[in-house]
């Protein structure tokens, strides 16, 4: 554990409840959900936010993490310090029980966003195979530049044989069966980083190796080792990053890499007078295609006497058309049902992932068709429309044509509309704010965030990422931490629903900056600003919305080049993770690379941990001394923001204190942490 300025500050969190007023169903600050969730309780609906309530108080067993199910001979559950009931039926302890269960949600992440990525390889290749016509490389110098950076020779290929080279790298990621690298992670990170997940065995062998060898290492009388299992949880982490940076660079050879974009957010992105569908999941291949064919079809909608199509995105997928098209957003996971209780969703589309299966049945109140679209997402009430790569852009006509049908069969009655929205500015892939930095120094954008901490005008940055929790109110957390670190003049970036929280509420823009940063945060964005004139329509946001949940990656390439820019390792590095919601298991699985890759990583809500000392230990503590990154289990906004700023404080003054002493001795800069 990193020796805070306060030492008051441990490892354990403060007292601040688990569940914030459990008996409360009005869990959320945005009063347009509000207003909405109110109208569900009019109509006799039902939503997430009854059945969170419905659920108190959970079940303790299984909120510690000592609850097994991974043998029938369970559920078994550790009832007492000593005696038989201190194992379970098979002898697995407490810190074994936990340390799997663990190790199996970072299982469930890794596959969940590589399977995402692996869609997008097989597409890459059928495009270079000529096999798919409605897809294509939309950013050739996305796709060279790839090449390059995963050691494929560009020279003299057309870019149908290096797309062709580039997916086929990436789908030898998921499955080779030697101990060579994988590439999408090799080229990523930093040489330090490498050595150390070799020293520590980590280092992922294959995408779907990891998963397996997880799932087979934690099946009953298999690893009982606490540490060893936390390791190959570890391992399967790596994997995890893995796909993520193959889901992202592939979408942006298919899709284009993102620039600055205006737009909206919040439930008053639904328009009454238009065609609306609303685009849920992750996977841009349906989402994207839904941008075009609405373009399209837009006569149709006028001939129904609407005034248009308007697409509005809902988690992920509404980043990733937000971020390459600038498609409004209107809701995070926690609201996606609130969107239908305006009655004007006509459509509701969604592919993979985070989708409430409780949807359907909402859509039967309304007039609002329901598609499900891949194979492997079919839900009981929703109409499933077999998405086909070959036949994509057919099959978004298709949908699109019959919400056009649907908005003829609209009840004006069930209309109500929540009128609130707030103006976004997004669009930042790595790509974008080397743009941004490159007007001041085009030679190393990077080195325009790195001087800036280094001479004190900021205090690092830290990444927003994850989920909504309704353990605490919707969206509070990560409104009450990034104001507090904003204040405090900490760089700030998004992904995820965390950045559809900071849209919904008006975080994205500049009027946001004027509101809530830090003097220092507000000279460096207005500096960033004046280098950039002309070229931004709606100035600077006071958060930098990065992309969906595997776009956390590309803020991971931002630290990593941080890092090589610096001269030292990633844990040297002011940059500090948050998720102060955290849900899916696929926060899971980013948190562990995170830590692994030697970040601080605040997690809001508590994850089945404290049932062994020993895994708590090993999360919060070891792992600092192992890779310098650990995580901080805080559920009070405030703690968790000191404990941030702290963590960043910390690396700032020990960079200080590294660099003055390379200059006093005339040596190297000392490169440990
Ligand atoms: O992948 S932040 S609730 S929508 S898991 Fe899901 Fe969490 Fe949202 Fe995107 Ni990420
Ligand atoms: Fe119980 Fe062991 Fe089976 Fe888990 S693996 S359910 S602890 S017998």
């Amino acid at each position: 554990m990193p020796r805070f300025r306060d030492t008051q500050m441990g490892s354990k969190p403060s007292g601040a409840p688990r569940v914030v007023e459990p008996k409360n169903v009005v869990r959320m600050v945005d009063e347009a959900g509000i207003g909405a969730l109110n109208r569900a309780r009019e109509l006799g609906i039902c939503t997430v936010f009854d059945r969170f309530v419905a659920q108190q108080p959970q079940c303790g067993f299984g909120y510690k993490g000592i609850c097994c199910r991974i043998c029938i001979a369970g559920p078994c559950r550790i009832k007492a310090g000593d005696g038989p009931g201190s194992r379970g039926i098979c002898g697995a302890t407490a810190y074994t029980i936990v340390a799997r269960y663990i190790a199996r949600l970072i299982a469930g992440g890794a596959a969940s966003h590589s399977d995402h990525g692996r869609h997008l390889a097989y597409v890459l290749s059928k495009v270079a195979a000529g096999n798919l016509a409605d897809y294509q490389v939309t950013d050739p110098a996305k796709l060279v530049w790839l090449a390059g950076r995963l050691g494929l020779d560009p020279t003299g290929k057309d870019h149908l044989t290096l797309a062709a080279e580039v997916a086929r790298t990436a789908l030898n990621d998921f499955s080779k069966h030697d101990e060579e690298p994988c590439l999408f992670l090799d080229s990523t990170i930093t040489a330090a980083r490498r050595r150390k997940f070799d020293q520590t065995n980590i280092y992922p062998r294959a995408i779907d190796r990891e998963v397996v060898n997880v799932l087979a290492g934690t099946t009953m009388g298999m690893d009982a080792d606490p540490v060893n299992i936390i390791f190959q949880g570890l391992r399967t982490a790596l994997a995890d990053y893995t796909g993520m940076q193959i889901s992202t660079d592939l979408s942006d050879v298919l899709f284009g890499t993102p620039q600055p974009v205006v737009s909206e957010a919040n439930l008053g992105v639904l328009d009454p007078q238009q065609v609306n569908i609303a685009v849920h999941g992750h996977n841009p291949l349906v989402s994207l295609m839904l941008v075009e064919a609405a373009r399209k079809l837009k006569t149709e909608a006028v001939a129904v006497g609407a005034s248009g199509i308007n697409l509005v995105g809902i988690c992920c997928t509404g980043n990733e058309m937000l971020m390459r098209a600038g498609v409004k957003m209107a809701a995070n996971v926690a609201s996606q049902e609130l969107v239908l209780m305006t009655g004007v969703v006509d459509a509701m589309v969604v592919d993979v992932q985070c989708i409430m299966s409780s949807l359907p049945v909402i859509c039967n109140c309304f007039h609002t068709k329901m598609f499900t679209t891949n194979w492997v997402a079919k839900i009981p009430g929703a109409e499933h429309m077999a998405f086909n790569e070959a036949t994509a852009q057919a099959d978004a006509e298709h949908m699109i044509r019959e919400a056009i049908h649907a908005f003829k069969n609209r009840d004006r009655e069930k209309v109500t509309l929540f009128e609130i929205k707030n103006q976004v500015v997004a669009g930042f892939s790595l790509e974008a704010l080397y743009g941004l930095f490159g007007a001041i120094d085009p030679e190393t954008p990077v080195k325009v965030l790195t001087d800036a901490i280094l001479a004190g005008k900021i205090k690092g940055v830290c990444l927003f990422a994850g989920c909504n929790n309704l353990k605490s109110f919707q969206d509070a957390s990560h409104l009450g931490i990034v104001k507090e670190l904003a204040k405090n003049d900490v760089f700030l970036v998004a992904t995820g629903c965390s950045a559809g929280a900071f849209a919904k509420a008006g975080l994205l823009n500049a009027a946001a900056v004027e509101a809530y940063a830090g003097p220092g945060l507000k000279a460096f964005l207005k500096e960033l600003e004046i280098a950039n004139q002309g070229k931004l329509e709606a100035g600077l946001p006071l958060i930098f919305h990065m992309g969906s949940c595997v776009d956390n990656v590309r803020a991971m390439n931002l630290c990593t080049d941080m890092a090589n820019q610096l001269g030292v390792d990633v844990p040297k590095v002011p940059f500090v993770a948050s998720a102060p919601e955290a849900m899916h298991e696929k926060a899971v699985a980013i948190g562990s690379w995170g830590v692994a890759m030697g970040l601080p990583v605040h997690v809001g809500a508590m994850p089945p941990i404290e049932g062994s000392e020993l895994v708590y230990g090993l999360t919060t503590q070891i792992a600092a001394d192992v890779f310098g990154g650990h995580f901080i289990f805080e559920m009070d906004d405030q703690v968790a923001s000191e404990k941030l700023l702290a963590a960043l404080e910390y690396r700032t003054w020990k960079l200080g204190v590294h660099h003055q002493m390379k200059e006093k001795y005339a040596t190297a800069l000392y490169q440990g942490y």
